[in-house]
């Protein structure tokens, strides 16, 4: 069968090649379907120009990966697509069916099927059941809202334990050189970059994170064997210069993780974690292994400079922990980032400003200041629904939006409070100058002007 993948186009500055859809397809051709991937990051016409895809392309099935952000704006390309070609099976997959099931019922018919957690094996049992007319009832991880979600139907997720024996991302369908410019991490110092996945899962259980509803709370890991394969195939094919880890717990092995960083240390590559590495990880060894592989940005997921409200989010963290990791990965040559939430559950201007005062005292080169959102599903969100005032969109779910704020500061507040902590921190001159530094192509320079109008823009709508 012809699969035609594709997602919303980019709704902030990130332009990064769509790692889970590359693994979908993996899985897909490996079974012998077809697969088309359509990226509006990287191609033209916006919403027309995946309606014209599908037409070209005449799939017969169109699965479309969204965030909570991009709920909307999916079930608009489902529908283009059953304006295109009514005949296609239409599929969602990714954080937000993962999160929210319910979501695809609710959608009234313009998504049929939803994945929920990981998808390679769903989407492929599902593509050989359309194509052959097998049984869909039953396959693990698919959303058929034909039955009800609190039937308890949708618990049963399709998990893989081994990870190595995965197919491969199809890098052949979004050569990393075709994303040029705004990646995931804006500090980056080579292109073309590719974002890679070493593990899946996180067994730590923060109360505001998203994580758990897709990749679950067991980690699972590839081989470094398999991911250093990947990566010197990335090399040689495509040229790829640098490397993104985008796990959610990179160093829970250790053991592990020293020896991907010890194989990489060999390659010449520039290397980041963009999406943050847990601090209490962070010590001498892994520090200057992480150096000696290329690494040249870490951020840290801290959150909050309160040790109450750390404790409130079981994120399981000491803020000397988080001291002591800046200072060993500086002292190491290696740049730090700091990811902060501001306005949690129960949170006051009192402890956001708390948040604030520590990042500044920290020795960060950059701070990302996010609006803590309630993403569904999560504990958090529970508390924040006993406070009030969640919104029902999840178009909202955006960091710059704010789309939530404890009773006692207020969204507007809060908005008032981000920008101050962006503006703060930044103007300084160690971290202007540091950024200056940063700032070496004109890529550079347009991902630096949308990052700070995402933080400065924008207000509670
Ligand atoms: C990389 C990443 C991004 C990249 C996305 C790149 C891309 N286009 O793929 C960027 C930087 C753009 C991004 C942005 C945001 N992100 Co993000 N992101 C991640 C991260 C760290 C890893 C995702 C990843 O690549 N995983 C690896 C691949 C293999 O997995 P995958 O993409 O999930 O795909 C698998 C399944 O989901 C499923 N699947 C996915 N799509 C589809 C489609 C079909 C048809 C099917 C059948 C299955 C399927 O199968 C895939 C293979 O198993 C996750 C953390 C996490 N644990 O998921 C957060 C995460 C998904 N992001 C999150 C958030 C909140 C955001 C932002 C809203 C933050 C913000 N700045 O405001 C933005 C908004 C996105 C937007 N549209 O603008 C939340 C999502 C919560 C939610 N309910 O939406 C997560 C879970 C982080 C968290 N810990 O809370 N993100
Ligand atoms: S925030 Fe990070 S450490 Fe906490 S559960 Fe999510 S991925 Fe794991």
């Amino acid at each position: 069968m012809r699969v035609l993948l594709t997602l919303p186009p980019p709704g902030g500055h990130y332009r990064v090649p769509p790692l889970g859809l590359l693994y979908l397809a993996g899985a897909l051709r490996r079974a012998g379907h077809q697969v088309v991937l359509h990226d509006p990051a990287v191609e033209r016409g916006g919403l027309r120009g995946i309606a014209r895809r599908v037409r070209e392309a005449r799939p017969g099935l169109v699965g479309v990966s969204a965030h909570s952000s991009d709920w909307r704006v999916a079930q608009g390309i489902l529908q283009a697509a059953r304006d295109a070609v009514p005949g296609a099976v239409r599929v969602a997959g990714g954080a937000h069916v993962s999160a929210d099931p319910g979501a695809v019922a609710a959608s009234g018919g313009v998504v049929q099927y939803g994945v929920a957690g990981e998808g390679e094996g769903p989407l492929v049992a599902l593509a050989d059941a359309i194509e052959r007319g097998g049984a869909i009832a039953g396959i693990p991880g698919v959303v058929d809202p034909a039955v009800p979600v609190a039937a308890g139907r949708f618990a049963a997720r399709w998990v893989p334990e081994d990870l190595d024996a995965l197919a491969m991302p199809a890098w052949d369908l979004a050569p990393p050189g075709r994303y040029r410019g705004a990646p995931q991490g804006f500090a980056f110092r080579r292109l073309p970059i590719a974002p890679i996945l070493t593990s899946r899962g996180c067994p730590h259980a923060c109360t505001f994170c998203g994580g758990a509803a897709v990749t679950g709370r067991r980690f699972r890991a590839r081989s470094p064997a398999s991911v250093l394969a990947e990566v010197a195939d990335l090399v040689a094919r495509f040229g790829v210069r640098e490397v993104h880890l985008v796990d959610d717990a990179f160093a829970t092995r250790r053991d592990r993780a020293l020896e991907i960083l010890d194989g990489l240390a060999g390659m010449d590559l520039a290397l980041s974690f963009p999406n943050g590495l847990r601090a209490d990880a962070i010590d001498d060894a892994l520090a200057s292994a992480l150096r000696r592989a290329g690494t040249h940005t870490v951020n840290l997921g801290i959150e909050s400079g309160s040790p109450a409200v750390m404790a409130r989010v079981a994120k399981g963290l000491d803020l000397d922990a988080v001291r002591c990791a800046a200072s060993r990965l500086k002292a190491a040559g290696i740049e730090v980032g700091g990811f902060f939430l501001l306005g949690l559950p129960g949170e006051t201007v009192r402890d956001v400003e708390g948040t604030v005062r520590f990042a500044m005292d920290l020795p960060l080169d950059r701070a990302h200041f996010s609006a803590f959102l309630p993403l569904p599903g999560t504990e958090a969100t529970r508390q924040a629904v006993a406070e009030g005032g969640v919104p029902e969109d999840p178009s909202l779910l955006r960091y710059d939006a704010v789309p939530w704020a404890p009773a006692a500061i207020g969204r507007a507040r809060l908005k008032a409070l981000q920008r101050g902590a962006f503006l703060r921190f930044h103007l300084r001159p160690r971290i202007l100058w540091g950024l200056a530094r940063t700032l070496r192509t004109p890529a550079h320079v347009l991902a630096l002007v949308s990052r700070a109008s995402s933080y400065l823009g924008r207000g509670p709508r």
